[in-house]
């Protein structure tokens, strides 16, 4: 496989051909399977969130703050669904992987499943591009390959959603057996789905139907157990793009696509983490409708 000729292609928005699909995703599936459920990352780092196949402003998030390889990054999950171009996210990404394997950490997000997926768009999306859904499959089993979260310089942990009674330490995610569909309750699900909460100092359940919702004293035992400062996340809309909860440095949310399903009012955000943990975050907006593909949109959503 020619990773430089796929990723050519995928930055150029082409499809990629049925078999070099197969072989990126087995490719990166081997790749990622050979990595912890923790990945132990060194500042400096950028920390980008939920991409929801949002692949113009994917992109863009390069151009304004700098190129794998050049740059470390970590992605806190939900590359899929909702945008138009999931597979062209997740393969973009995944073929920098593969070029670049310490220059990138990709976790798991909520989306990264075949459940959510065969309702917010990437199935669709497979229907429309290619002649089966023989690529659903490849995909799912490459995204229960994407580890859970990443700890930078032992001090900031990098998770999609949040904790739970079920996640009291590091220890509890590293036992999780990660290898497959994430199942409907459980700290698997908890640490996908979870939410922080200005509302209850413990736990309360969570809107959602899956995970709960955590707060600030839980939080913070958390944090001391497991020898952290604080924690980075994404799953969570915010207008800003970003979002620190009670009031302190501890919890932050990052959410990476701006004008989110194309009809959204919020900007997008990505942190800079430099070598002695400083933080540093750029805001960002969408790339213009009249510079991006709107053919597969569904404007009526409007
Ligand atoms: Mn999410």
């Amino acid at each position: 496989m020619n990773i430089d000729k796929i990723l050519n292609k995928l930055k150029k928005k082409e499809t990629l051909e049925t078999n070099d699909l197969k072989l990126l995703l087995e490719k990166g599936a081997e790749l990622l399977k050979s990595e912890p459920n923790i990945v132990h990352v060194t500042s400096p780092v950028a920390i980008v969130g939920d991409v929801h196949g949002q692949f113009y402003d994917l992109l863009k998030i390069f151009e304004i703050n700098g190129d794998v390889g050049d740059k470390k990054y970590i992605f806190l999950g939900d590359y899929v669904n909702r945008g138009t171009f999931s597979i062209l996210s997740f393969g973009y990404l995944l073929a920098l992987k593969i070029k670049f394997p310490d220059q990138i950490i990709m976790l798991r997000g909520n989306h990264e499943c075949r459940s959510l997926c065969e309702v917010y768009g990437l199935k669709n999306e497979i229907e429309r591009v290619y002649s089966n859904t023989d690529p659903l499959d490849w995909l799912i089993e490459t995204f229960c390959t994407l580890p859970l979260g990443a700890i930078i310089n032992n001090s900031i942990l990098c998770i999609h959603g949040g904790i739970s009674e079920l996640i009291e330490t590091i220890t509890d995610i590293e036992t999780i057996d990660r290898f497959r569909e994430v199942p409907k309750s459980g700290k698997f699900t908890d640490l996908l789905w979870s939410d922080p909460t200005e509302e209850v100092q413990l736990y309360k359940e969570s809107p959602r139907g899956a995970g709960v919702l955590f707060g600030k004293k839980v939080l913070n035992q958390f944090l001391e157990k497991s020898n952290l400062t604080s924690i980075v996340r994404s799953h969570m809309m915010t207008e800003e793009g970003y979002k620190y909860h009670f009031g302190e440095e501890k919890c932050l949310t990052l959410f990476s696509c701006p004008k989110y399903c194309y009809y959204g009012t919020n900007v997008g955000a990505v942190l800079n983490i430099d070598k002695d943990l400083n933080r540093s975050l750029k805001v960002f907006e969408a790339v213009p409708d009249e510079e991006r593909d709107l053919s597969f949109v569904c404007l009526d959503k409007k």
